[in-house]
């Protein structure tokens, strides 16, 4: 490869087509006024979806809610307390809804999931409450969620609620958001991340990819769909160098490596803000402002090879061009997860420490795969 390339223009533009071949993940969130929708929704997936989202009404008593950049909709109900006879007429909207979306027959449509919210604090669940779930798991799954979930007397109705073997999928008690009992003493959240474990185990797999993108509880969850994602780009550069590469070729698997990365941004599904990541990036591709030449790029990832330095006879093997791959990916992934963390939790990352991370991760993962390239 001669010259220069806008490496990061093409790598934006990846991150770009990624979001546009994701799927959307639909989740209806059923429950009374003030059992804890919002907060929930709030808790679980990023930006206060339910707060800054927005919301569109679908019927008189069901909105859904979106907002650009996050593969996710969110059907949310309204006033379903009301007395008996309205509530009849709201269940049939709903249903009608349902199954609406079913003969429309579009994935991207269709809602996957319900969660099914009851208050544990009223300490019990409803006639009417019951005959809906019922009425939803004949159509779509359904979890229980028991929100505001404090001291002792949720853990019977949790049981209670399982004795009456409904047609659910689960039954999980949460408490989404901390409370605050006295200056010193604060009863911590609970139960969330274990929320999107069994929500994922039930979703289509189209709304996998989205729904781990969408939801901020689970970082171990974007992890580990991210690991999976580097193989295929790993067995890629290793065919690719399958005869030795002369060494400026080994150029050629750069935009891949970054196609690689674009997609690993994706699966994690944090903010972007492109001088960190262009930064951290170069942190080990090189310095080459918003362009770099491909060349520098090879020399500079090939430095960071123990016992390799910069010239192995000229070329550069396919086991040699996968563990760079490998190393590039896994360390990245690191970087998002403290990334991730950081920033859903409300804390400040800087392209400093992010930049020392990747740096430290990849040299770490090097040393790993150093033995391969025996
Ligand atoms: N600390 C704490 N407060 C909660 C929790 N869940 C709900 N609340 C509080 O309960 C009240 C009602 O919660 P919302 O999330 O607005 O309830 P909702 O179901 O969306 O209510 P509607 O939109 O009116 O149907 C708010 O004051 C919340 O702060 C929780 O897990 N922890
Ligand atoms: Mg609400």
């Amino acid at each position: 490869m001669s010259g220069v390339v806008d490496l990061f223009g093409q790598f934006f533009k990846n991150i770009e087509d990624e979001e546009k071949r994701m799927h959307t993940a639909n989740l209806m969130v059923v429950g009374k006024t003030g059992v804890g929708k919002s907060t929930l929704i709030n808790s679980v997936f990023r930006e206060d979806l339910a707060d800054t989202g927005i919301g569109t009404p679908v019927t008189q008593h069901l909105q859904r809610i979106t907002k650009t950049g996050i593969p996710l909709a969110i059907y949310d109900t309204k006033g379903i307390e009301l007395d008996h006879a309205i509530q009849d007429e709201i269940k049939k909207e709903i249903l009608g809804e349902i199954d609406r979306l079913i003969r429309l027959n579009e994935k991207d449509n269709l809602i996957h999931m319900i969660w099914f919210c009851i208050n544990s604090l009223s300490r019990r669940i409803e006639d009417f409450e019951v005959e809906w779930i019922r009425s939803f798991s004949e159509k779509i799954p359904v979890i229980v969620v028991l929100t505001q979930s404090v001291g002792k007397d949720y853990k019977e109705l949790e049981k209670y609620i399982k004795d009456l073997n409904l047609p659910v999928k689960n039954v999980r008690s949460v408490l989404a958001h901390d409370i605050e009992i006295t200056n010193d003493y604060t009863l911590p959240s609970f139960g969330l991340k274990e929320l999107v474990d069994i929500t994922f185990d039930c979703l289509p797999e189209a709304a996998h990819a989205a729904f781990i993108n969408a939801q901020k509880v689970n970082i171990e969850r974007k992890l580990d769909a991210a690991n999976k994602a580097v193989i295929p780009f790993v067995s890629a550069t290793f065919a690719a160098g399958f005869n030795p590469l002369p060494f400026a070729d080994a150029a050629l698997i750069v935009p891949a490596q970054l196609a690689m990365l674009a997609r690993l941004t994706v699966i994690f599904g944090i903010p972007i803000n492109k001088s960190l990541l262009t930064g951290t990036i170069s942190g080990v591709l090189g310095t080459g402002g918003a362009t770099l030449i491909g060349r520098t790029i090879v020399a500079n990832i090939i430095k960071f090879i123990p016992g390799v330095g910069t010239a192995v006879g000229g070329t550069i093997s396919g086991t040699t061009a996968a563990v760079i791959t490998a190393a590039l990916g896994f360390s990245y992934n690191q970087v998002m997860v403290t990334m991730a963390k950081k920033i859903f939790s409300g804390h400040d990352v800087t392209e400093k420490e992010m930049i020392e991370l990747m740096r430290r991760t990849y040299k770490e993962q090097m040393r790993k795969g150093k033995d391969l390239l025996k």
